[in-house]
């Protein structure tokens, strides 16, 4: 690959496999972005060429800011040093608010916490080498979500390229396709840092073209001196915008279904009235309310013979009843997409769907049969009301009873979700528990958050304080609620490292500890594998001292062992890990 390194533009589209750095003549013909002008400046070429690293980061960080970045995240390092002072100084300002990490891979989530809470772009510093590679995860998750990260790589200078420096490694592009954008720069006496910010602030939010929002990449060289001096003043730049989404009309009809995957948003299921079509919405939807709403399980009853047409909002990935009734031949599939979706089956509209008209005398019908077979299906599954057939003397000894049993997954999923309001936040990780959520509770209208883009396990732990650090920032007065199997929380254990320096935000963590990964167990694999292989490398049992774990990062335990703990666990207002013994 080729590197020009003037501050050379590559855009790349949502499916683009290979980066290239375009050479100077092609670079003339790119998008129109408006560069400002150059700061005059009355020092010698001598000093500029010494302060050029701290000059470049300095009005970088500045001109982020203006262009709308707030929060950043910073991983400690050489050749990123004055990137890292520059956000420091800001953060002294009180001009941004700025989160230290060590590890890069729990660093990337929690600005994937942040972005998501404050649906604005969030920055994160590292230095080069490996460190780059540690934001993968989250880069490719914020692809696939839709969410906007600024991934600012320190890296060397092209004379130290190739030729064995330390820590030195092909840099641009390394994040493949998960890179709506990479900009190549060099901090010297003619870089162009607010031109830079406002080009990777624009790519990040898709301001350009209307695009979704998503992770781009600012390369940076920077030479020695690496940073030192005064701070350099920038010129400041206007902040950047989204461009407001496409809207397409769409019309009510017959046999129609709403599908609310992970991100869809709450006018999803205003959506589902409008179109008179019930409304199944995964918790991550946060669309999981309103009088058109049905359990998932009714897809799998003789109704969904009657479906033509399903229309999807967000990102559906919980159960293997909706997959299927997405892909049958029989049903017309329509998706409120963005461009370059990947794995759709369909027809994708490039923006928000409009209902135009209104349902006919059908729609009461269609929907009441949707919603009366969903509140059998949920009737069945809910326990008895302990001793309610019992006389008087003996109901107290069943409550009681009831208060000790152990805690099961449907009831700990119910127990998060009874307990948490419309001003609280919950985050979802991929363990099972997201899927019997999905199973066993009825409609609310709560913001939920949950890394459904690729559903990984990892970096669930510091999504969850990103998400919580946004939410107590902006005077929400609830609390955040991270609910997640153990194998979830030890995959982010740094995650639970806060500088004592940091705010720790009002969040508990709660985890269903069943000694390891027990959603294998669903799979048809469960059956099939020899019952010890499966033990050892599906499930992976742990026994890991979480206690422990949570003392040495500071972190209050809290035990639950049965269902009256769980109650008084759920109900404290201070920040822990609540780890839950599960009994099935
Ligand atoms: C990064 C990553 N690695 C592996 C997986 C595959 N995976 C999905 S769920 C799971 C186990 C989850 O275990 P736990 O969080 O304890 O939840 P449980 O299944 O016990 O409910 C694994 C390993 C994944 N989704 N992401």
């Amino acid at each position: 690959m080729t590197r020009s390194w003037r501050t050379a533009r590559v855009a790349c589209s949502p499916r683009c496999r290979t980066t290239r750095p375009r050479s100077r003549a092609r670079r003339a013909s790119g998008p129109p972005i408006a560069r400002p002008r150059r700061p005059t400046s009355a020092t010698t070429t001598r000093a500029v060429a010494d302060a050029a690293a701290a000059s470049y980061a300095d009005r970088l960080l500045a001109a982020l800011v203006d262009a709308g970045v707030h929060d950043v995240v910073v991983c400690p390092g050489s050749r990123s040093q004055a990137l890292a002072l520059a956000a420091a100084r800001l953060a002294r300002e009180d001009r941004l608010a700025l989160h230290v990490r060590i590890d890069e891979r729990s660093a990337g989530f929690l600005a994937v916490g942040l972005a998501r809470e404050t649906r604005a772009p969030v920055a994160i510093v590292v230095t080069s080498g490996t460190a780059v590679a540690e934001l993968h995860p989250a880069m490719l998750e914020a692809h696939h979500a839709d969410v906007p990260l600024i991934a600012i790589t320190a890296d060397r200078p092209p004379e130290l390229q190739g030729i064995r420096s330390n820590q030195t490694t092909m840099q641009p592009g390394i994040f493949a396709h998960a890179a709506r954008a990479v900009v190549v720069a060099l901090a010297d006496a003619e870089a162009t840092p607010e031109a830079d910010a406002v080009r990777i602030v624009t790519e990040a939010l898709g301001a350009e073209g209307a695009r979704e929002p998503g992770p781009v990449q600012l390369d940076v060289g920077f030479r020695d001196p690496l940073s030192g001096g005064d701070a350099h003043a920038h010129t400041p730049v206007d902040r950047v915008v989204a461009m407001p989404r496409e809207t397409h009309a769409i019309a009510p009809e017959p046999g129609t279904v709403v599908v609310a995957g992970a991100d869809a948003g709450p006018a999803a299921s205003a959506l589902a009235i409008d179109l008179g079509a019930p409304l199944v919405a995964e918790p991550s939807s946060s669309a999981r309310f309103g009088p058109n709403l049905v359990v998932p399980d009714v897809v799998a009853s003789e109704l969904a013979d009657e479906v033509r047409r399903v229309v999807v909002v967000g990102h559906p990935t919980l159960t293997r009843v909706v997959t299927r009734l997405v892909r049958r031949d029989d049903v017309e599939v329509v998706v409120a997409g963005r461009r370059g979706l990947e794995n759709v089956r369909g027809t994708v509209v490039e923006g928000d769907l409009v209902v135009e008209g209104e349902p006919g005398e059908w729609a009461r019908a269609w929907v009441g049969r949707w919603v009366q077979a969903s509140r059998r299906l949920l009737d069945a599954d809910m326990a008895p009301i302990p001793g309610a057939d019992l006389a008087r003397d003996r109901y107290a000894r069943a409550v009681l009873e009831d208060a000790r049993r152990p805690v099961t997954r449907a009831m700990l999923a119910r127990a998060v979700w009874e307990h948490t309001w419309p001003h609280d936040r919950l985050v979802l990780g991929a363990s099972r528990l997201i899927r019997v959520l999905d199973r066993t509770v009825g409609g609310k209208p709560i913001t939920v958050h949950a890394n459904r883009g690729l559903a990984g396990i990892d970096g669930t732990v510091s999504t969850a304080i990103g998400v919580a650090l946004a939410h107590d920032r902006a005077g929400g007065r609830g609390v955040t609620r991270a609910l997640m199997g153990d194998l979830t929380l030890l995959h982010d254990v740094g995650g639970f490292h806060v500088p004592a320096d940091e705010p720790r935000p009002r969040l508990q963590i709660v985890v269903g500890n069943d000694g390891g990964g027990t959603i294998f167990d669903d799979l048809e694999v469960a059956g099939t594998a020899d019952v010890r292989d499966f033990a050892r490398v599906q499930r992976t049992p742990q026994s890991v001292d979480l206690a422990s774990l949570a003392a040495a990062y500071g972190w209050q335990h809290v035990l639950v062992e049965d269902r009256a703990g769980l109650e008084r666990a759920l109900t404290r207002a201070a920040s822990c890990l609540v780890e839950v013994r599960l009994a099935e």
